[in-house]
């Protein structure tokens, strides 16, 4: 039986209760973090009897389940989460509000768990939120780290990185399971034991070794009683009792064990659409994907004996190549620990796992060096070497004559093991995450494989999940939509379109809009609180946030800002409405150009907002700690979504789309989601510029673009480069930004100057900016467009994202729940 959330009264009691028996205090005496571990615990009672049913559940009817196997999850804070699946958050929010608390300030006590980047980390929380809210059996598998993402902080307009100790005190949402630990081998050397009935028996010998332990979280889904797990792996030393008594032989490898696992989950590799081929990366990968595996075999193992069949029973989602080992790993267990012969192991390994490609970024790929590979990894090389030698077979069969070909597919070439190669090898299915992103697939970025395997290549365009990102998030438009057309758009987002009956109701749009400005005041008043620097909510709120990177094109806003700010200063009385441009990204710890990006954006709005003269038409913000709980607020309050990738590069985009359900306008490229967006929008209501994903392919292929050629032909871009390099935004260092202006000029110091065409949409990008101005002076006109938006975002729900992964890869049924 599905259990809920208690009455309102009940609750002011449970919390005021649980804080007298965990903390010995009376309410009034308790900290709020203690008020917030009470309440956690209010609603980890609810949950964990729904986790216990659900299991039960499971163990009863058998259903096939999908294993996402991912290197993140940015789940963020999971009380608020919680309470909303729970439908208790009003509850729990009355009940404080009568004991003199604000609900806010309970949920800011939780670290906000940030096992992950951005894009793709999200990806896979939003993906769990469904699974759970759509009843379909499924389990995350990723890891522990002590250490999520770093938190950053700005001094001197610089970034600062500081680790991210979210594990400093318990964390109430997650369970340890120490009754389902694996032991996970690295290095050492394979022995090789001919047997009687004339096969050969592989002993791993001479290898490190560390015990994998799972920490459970529970995941909700929304108002079902469902609750999916969440296992994160945490590595231990295997035998520390026996290293402290000296009683084991080999001291010294029981000191690299501890080593080991000391290391192996203390810290998020902090990239993001970049690798660096560290070693510890690679044990990272094989770590989780090992303990994963073996956990999933188990249970397996526990109702069946077949294990032929477990492709009937049991699906492994590859979140990017991440978890690519787990293809050689499955082989190695079917055929190692499970007896199968390499035709079965294969039989069962390519119908158990899925690829999904999040990026066509080169410097994203990932490529071990062998030499590395095989130390680490013995015994997974030697199977990655048969699966290699059997791909390239199949390539000859099927191409005959054409070796440049099987050079360019191989998993085995140039010194490297090519994890993209082996994971479209073995994978029934191969997913882009967005119409266009798959076509460039299919057609540039893997053609070749295309060509190989049509069958297996198909798009499944990414969503987010409307429970936290406007429920949670935006409680106010939530409850406005309610109010308008009922809930059902809780669980199934195309009831938006219902939204489209008050398009024309000058009420309602007025309604929306005050919505609107209120959580523009919510925004404002963090800004002031972190920023000290005071915005009007008046103010267009024009808004970028995501991770820093060049092919994102936060520079290209920035500049756009500069020669707004030019304009206005030579024409005092220009038409203008003013505009208050919000920042937030985190650039990865090593990415220098970057990083200068991050100081530019922050020099130029200590300038602009310091201009007395320009009467508050242009603010600039940069927001500390960009992070999925300051995101919630974010796009709550945004009147413009900055989509602004150059076409080709962005593989969908998901902020893109938390922005439209939130009401904002989006200015864009024709990149990755925005290009479905717009269908969806029927061409209106969002503003494109730029160039096509096509142009910028060929000019890419044919070397035709040169970024000196924009600039002597439109003197605003040489003006504010000219700025970029005189001082203006540094006085004290004028060559400051000397490398910014070097990379959109000198071919000397990239690949190819300006390799992001910033310079080149400059113009059309200006062009769009003035139709948003024309567009929101009038307040009507830009209600409509705003309303319009959430009217149309039916389709970026991850729900229906999961159903589709559901139909056409995964073939899961729901858990029957009463
Ligand atoms: C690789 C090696 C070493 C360390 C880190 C990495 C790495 C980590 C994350 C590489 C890429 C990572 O993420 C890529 C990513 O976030 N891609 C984004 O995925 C989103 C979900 O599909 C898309 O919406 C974005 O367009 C895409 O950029």
């Amino acid at each position: 039986m599905k259990r809920q959330m208690p009455s309102t009264k009940e609750i002011e009691r449970e919390i005021q209760d649980r804080v007298k028996s965990m903390f010995r205090k009376d309410f009034e005496e308790a900290t709020k973090e203690e008020i917030y571990r009470a309440c956690a615990e209010v609603v980890n009672d609810v949950v964990i009897d729904n986790w216990l049913t659900t299991q039960k559940e499971f163990n009863k009817q058998d259903p096939k389940c999908v294993y996402y196997m991912s290197m993140e999850f940015l789940i963020g804070r999971l009380l608020g989460n919680n309470m909303i699946n729970m439908r208790g958050y009003t509850e729990v929010m009355d009940a404080l509000d009568a004991l003199g608390i604000d609900i806010n300030e309970i949920e800011d006590q939780e670290p906000d768990p940030a096992l992950g980047n951005g894009g793709l980390g999200r990806l896979a929380a939003c993906f769990l939120d469904s699974l759970a809210t759509l009843r379909y059996p499924a389990y995350g598998c990723g890891i522990r780290y002590h250490y999520g993402m770093f938190k950053q902080k700005i001094e001197d307009g610089y970034q600062k990185e500081v680790p991210d100790d979210w594990l400093q005190t318990r964390y109430p949402f997650e369970l340890e399971r120490p009754e389902y630990e694996f032991e996970v081998k690295f290095g050492g050397w394979v022995r090789y034991e001919s047997q009687p009935d004339g096969t050969t028996k592989y002993i791993h010998e001479g290898y490190n070794s560390v015990i994998a332990t799972p920490y459970d979280m529970p995941v909700t889904g929304f108002d079902n009683g469902m609750v999916n797990t969440l296992m994160i792996w945490d590595a231990k030393p295997k035998e520390v009792f026996r290293l402290a008594s000296f009683e084991r032989g080999d001291y010294n490898k029981a000191v690299e064990d501890m080593n080991l696992a000391r290391n192996l989950t203390e810290v998020l590799y902090p990239n993001d659409n970049h690798v660096q081929g560290k070693e510890l990366r690679l044990k990272q990968q094989y770590f989780f994907v090992s303990a994963s595996l073996q956990r999933a075999l188990n249970k397996y193992f526990r109702y069946h004996h077949d294990i032929m069949k477990l492709p009937e029973k049991v699906v492994f989602q590859m979140n990017d190549t991440h978890p690519t080992l787990t293809v050689a790993e499955l082989m190695r267990l079917l055929m190692d620990e499970h007896g199968l012969g390499w035709d079965d192991a294969w039989e069962v390994t390519t119908h158990c796992v899925a690829y999904t490609n999040h990026t066509i970024m080169a410097e994203a790929l990932e490529k071990w060096p062998e030499e590395i590979f095989k130390g680490l990894l013995p015994r997974i090389y030697m199977i990655v070497e048969e699966i290699n030698r059997r791909f390239c077979e199949e390539i000859r069969a099927k191409f005959p004559g054409d070796e440049q070909r099987i050079h360019r597919m191989a998993i085995l070439a140039d010194g490297q093991v090519k994890m993209a190669h082996m994971a479209i090898a073995a994978s029934f299915s191969v997913n882009g995450v967005a119409a266009l992103h798959t076509e460039i697939l299919k057609n540039v970025s893997l053609h070749d494989f295309y060509e190989m395997y049509p069958e297996k290549f198909n798009n499944k365009t990414n969503g987010i999940t409307q429970r936290r990102f406007l429920m949670h998030g935006n409680y106010k438009l939530s409850d406005w939509v309610i109010s308008k057309i009922g809930r059902s758009w809780i669980t199934d987002l195309s009831n938006m379109e219902k939204l489209e009956n008050y398009l024309d109701d000058k009420k309602s749009l007025d309604e929306f809009m005050e919505i609107k400005l209120e959580n523009k005041k919510r925004l404002a008043k963090y800004i002031w609180d972190h920023n000290k620097v005071n915005v009007d909510p008046n103010s267009i709120f024009d808004v970028q946030v995501k991770r820093l990177h060049e092919y994102k094109r936060q520079l290209l806003n920035i500049l756009h800002v500069m020669y707004l700010y030019n304009q206005i200063k030579e024409n005092p009385d220009m038409d203008f409405y003013p505009t208050t441009f919000i920042f937030g990204a985190k650039a990865s710890a090593g990415y220098e150009n970057a990083k200068l990006i991050i100081k530019l954006i922050n020099n130029v709005a200590a300038v602009i907002n310091n201009d007395k003269s320009i009467d508050n038409k242009l603010k600039v913000v940069f927001i500390e700690d960009y992070r999925v709980s300051n995101a919630e607020w974010i796009f709550a309050a945004a009147d413009v979504s900055e989509q602004i990738s150059t076409a080709s590069k962005e593989a969908s985009g998901t902020g893109n789309m938390k922005f439209m359900l939130n009401g904002a306008v989006t200015i864009g490229t024709m990149d990755g989601a925005n290009v479905e967006m717009y269908n969806e929008l029927d061409g209106e209501n969002i503003f494109i510029f730029g160039m096509s994903s096509d142009e910028v392919i060929a000019h890419e292929k044919n070397h035709d673009y040169n970024p000196v050629d924009e600039m002597n032909n439109n003197p605003h871009i040489q003006k504010v480069l000219g700025q970029l390099i005189n001082g203006y935004y540094s006085i004290d260092n004028p060559e400051l930004f000397r490398p910014i202006y070097n990379s959109l000029l000198n071919t000397q110091c990239t690949e190819r100057a300006d390799m992001y065409f910033v310079l080149k949409d400059f113009a059309s990008y200006c062009e769009a900016h003035e139709k948003i101005q024309a567009a929101y002076k009038d307040r009507e006109t830009w209600a409509k467009m705003a309303l319009s938006n959430v009217a149309h975002v039916g389709k970026f729900s991850s729900d229906r994202t999961i159903q589709e992964y559901v139909d056409d890869i995964w073939h899961l049924d729901k858990l029957e729940l009463k």
